[in-house]
Formats: structure tokens, C-alpha cells, sequence
């Protein structure tokens, strides 16, 4: 009787072990859908350039030149490893005019948009998404028309004040 009681009591243990591990694995089989679609294509009928971010807050390339008029495809690729959270990137492309100061000001008030100032989208010409680690955006736009010195910067609070900014010169 005790045995067997014994018996009964490991069978029911494993099957609830293998019901949460059911669990856990359908839960693992819903995470990769966000990074499929992510995954998936991106528009990119421009010039394609790529710029790293890492969590030494810093892009690759912080120097861009294009023809006026042309068209460029900008992917960001985030490859640090610190959660988004405390850690994201994003590469936004300002008009020639733009005060950075004061976007990056509006920006760092804006965290339920991802810290892009809704009422300064007029002075955004590109953007990509705010990026976590891992993950990479393309903002494909044309070059202005217009020749000059163009801003671009990652928007997270503090980033582009030590250094994640750039300018892209139209020539
Ligand atoms: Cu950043």
C-alpha cells in the first residue's frame, strides 16, 4: 500500500512537471513571433548604410554624405546587450534648422512615445524605431534637395549628449 502510494504521488509529480514544462515551451513558442516580424524585409530602395549602436552609447558612423535628392536606406542595428528600458537606440534625422538642444530637451519628457516629441515631429525628416538589444530598424527617406549640414541623433534621454549624434551633409 505504501509503495504504491509512493508510486502514485512521483506519477502525479511528474505530470505536473510535464504540464508546466508544456507550459513554459508554448510561452517559448510565442515569443519569437515580435522577432519574425521584425525580421521580415525592410523597404530599402536607397543607398544602404548601416550604423552600429552598442551600450557604449556611441553610433559607428557619425558621418554621412549624400547627393542632394538621393535616396538612402539608414539601418540601425543595435548590438549591445542592456535592455531597452535603460539602453535604447534610435537614429532620428533632423531638419537643417532643427535646435538639437531643444529637441533632445522635448525628447527626454517623452517616454511614452518612445521619447519622440510629438509636437516637434515637423522637424523629424527620417526615423527609425527605439531600438532594444539585438534589434535593427531601416528609416528609408530622400536626401533634401536642398544642400547643407543635417542633425541626426539617438533620442534616448542622455545618449546624444555624450556623443550618439551626427550630421549628415548634403552636397
Ligand atoms: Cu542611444
Amino acid at each position: 500500500m505504501r509503495p504504491h502510494a509512493f508510486l502514485t504521488t512521483l506519477l502525479l509529480g511528474a505530470a505536473l512537471a510535464a504540464c508546466s514544462g508544456s507550459q513554459a515551451s508554448v510561452a517559448g513558442d510565442a515569443a519569437p513571433g515580435p522577432a519574425t516580424t521584425a525580421a521580415a524585409p525592410v523597404p530599402n530602395d536607397g543607398r544602404a548604410i548601416e550604423i552600429g549602436a552598442d551600450d557604449t552609447m556611441k553610433f559607428s558612423t557619425v558621418e554621412i554624405r549624400a547627393r542632394a535628392g538621393e535616396r538612402l536606406s539608414v539601418t540601425l542595428v543595435n548590438k549591445g546587450v542592456t535592455p531597452k528600458f535603460s539602453m535604447g537606440h534610435n537614429w532620428i534625422l533632423l531638419t537643417a534648422g532643427a535646435n538639437t538642444d531643444e529637441f533632445l530637451t522635448a525628447a527626454a519628457e517623452s517616454p511614452t512615445t518612445d521619447y519622440v516629441p510629438a509636437a516637434r515631429k515637423a522637424q523629424i525628416l527620417a526615423a527609425t524605431k527605439l531600438l532594444g538589444p539585438g534589434e535593427r530598424d531601416t528609416a528609408t527617406f530622400t536626401a533634401s534637395s536642398t544642400p547643407g549640414r543635417y542633425p541626426f541623433l539617438c533620442s534616448y534621454p542622455g545618449h546624444a549628449q555624450v556623443g550618439m549624434r551626427g550630421v549628415l551633409i548634403v552636397e
